[in-house]
């Protein structure tokens, strides 16, 4: 059968004997083409990426590691996963890559489990700066086993990391890893200057570059390994544009902890869908066009946040150096983040409430929300675009009572989107 007459007949298997699955699929196709999508950590990724995860890549158990495995039948899993392997060394310029991790949060734990003791310290970013819950939180099992010190962002810096606070902890705490990353964090990162703390307590540096993986890819952000580095992990599915996974990249005296722990350590069946999928889209990383793509994302974050601060919103860092954005709702508009959400999502434009530095109220009703441009980006969006978004936003949320108003905004915003298509989707 021709590919596209497949595909066709699985979807209408689907229909026919799962139709409460399929009624969702298709809404949640529609939901993503009339509205677009402003959370910072989300794309839309490739039509190619889609066929992969949708494989039969899917049906096969392959633990180990290409060549060394336990089932037989690995012939095409282990060039799909060379494949992968060779294509993260290359586009992240390092010697070793792990590309089994089933996504953002085991990938960090297999990390820390490869060097860590339970109780030993890590330092890392406070979570209300910006840190990730793998990055200590308390209510995480990492946050349980390991001792996280953490570092702080200063406002009147706009909210540049202190590294004389950081320097001193350090150096009172002796961290084993000093860890630089984070999920809600608009500047770039000095990885110069955390090498030189880590190196002066004998602490291993690692990167999370989950958010900015895509535009270290695209060249367009600073990438850790050119500071001597020694481990960086990204997920791939945020400006990376691929599946949900993740890398685990670093220089060759690590390279073997770090397989172990992720298999047999950590992990069982890798999903080699997903693999395949990874493969997709680190070839597609290497393509001239991502770079553009990169730096598109980075014109229109400059863009968006320009367009609110003009308008009177007040970004919580004052401004971006990367992707995205933490837009203060309390300050700005005298709202917290949940109904910010709510009012956004009225309109279809899809957001996600978020605390800010030393937030006074709890995180399903913090005061600020998180924004970003990977997305619009990808459906072909650009700074003209990123300056009506930013004008609908502010009106919606100046009158967020007003249903009415809320209603023709949303048929805006609904009417710009359908010259915009989701790949995949057309
Ligand atoms: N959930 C991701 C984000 O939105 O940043 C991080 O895990």
């Amino acid at each position: 059968m021709e590919s596209r007459d497949r595909l066709m007949a699985q979807r209408e298997m689907l229909q026919h004997n799962d139709p409460a699955v399929y009624c969702a699929l298709v809404g949640e196709e529609e939901r993503e083409q009339k509205g677009v999508e402003l959370i910072p950590s989300e794309n839309y990724t490739y039509p190619e990426v889609l066929a992969a995860l949708g494989s039969v890549f899917t049906n096969k158990y392959a633990e180990g590691y290409p060549g060394r495995r336990y089932y037989g039948g690995q012939e095409y899993t282990d060039q799909i996963e060379t494949l992968a392997v060779e294509r993260a060394k290359q586009v992240f310029r390092c010697e070793h890559a792990n590309v089994q991790a089933l996504s953002g949060s085991p990938m960090n734990q297999a990390v820390y489990m490869a060097f860590l003791k339970p109780g030993d310290t890590v330092l890392g970013m406070d979570l209300s700066h910006g840190g990730h819950l793998t990055h200590g939180a308390p209510v995480s099992h990492m946050g349980q086993i390991y001792h996280f010190v953490r570092y702080r962002t200063e406002p009147e810096n706009q909210g540049r990391i202190d590294f004389e606070q950081l320097r001193q902890i350090a150096r009172e705490t002796k961290p084993k890893i000093v860890l630089c990353g984070y999920t809600s964090y608009p500047r770039d990162y000095d990885y110069a200057e955390f090498k030189r703390v880590a190196d002066e307590v004998g602490a291993i540096t690692m990167a999370d570059i989950s958010h900015i993986g895509g535009l270290v890819a695209g060249g367009v952000m600073r990438n850790p390994f050119d500071y001597g580095f020694d481990i960086v992990t990204t997920t791939t599915h945020k400006s990376l544009r691929g599946p949900r996974g993740g890398l685990i990249l670093c220089c060759e005296p690590f390279a073997k902890a770090i397989d172990k722990s992720v298999f047999p350590g950590l992990q069982g069946g890798p999903h080699m869908n997903t693999i395949a999928a990874i493969a997709v889209t680190l070839g597609k990383a290497l393509q001239p066009e991502f770079k553009a793509y990169a730096a598109q994302v980075l014109h229109n974050a400059q863009a968006l946040a320009h367009a609110l601060m003009t308008q009177g919103a007040q970004l919580v860092t004052g401004g971006t150096e990367n992707h995205m954005m933490v837009l203060d709702t309390v300050k700005s508009f005298a709202l917290d983040g949940k109904v910010a959400e709510q009012t956004l999502d009225a309109i279809s434009i899809t957001t996600n409430k978020q605390i800010i530095p030393d937030d006074p109220n709890p995180p399903l009703r913090p005061s600020g929300i998180r924004l970003g441009t990977p997305a619009a980006t990808t459906r072909g969006m650009k700074e003209a675009q990123m300056q009506q978004l930013a004008e609908w936003m502010v009106n919606a949320l100046a009158r967020h009572q007003d249903e009415n108003y809320l209603n023709i905004l949303r048929q805006q915003v609904e009417e710009l989107c359908l010259d915009y298509a989701v790949p995949g989707l057309t």
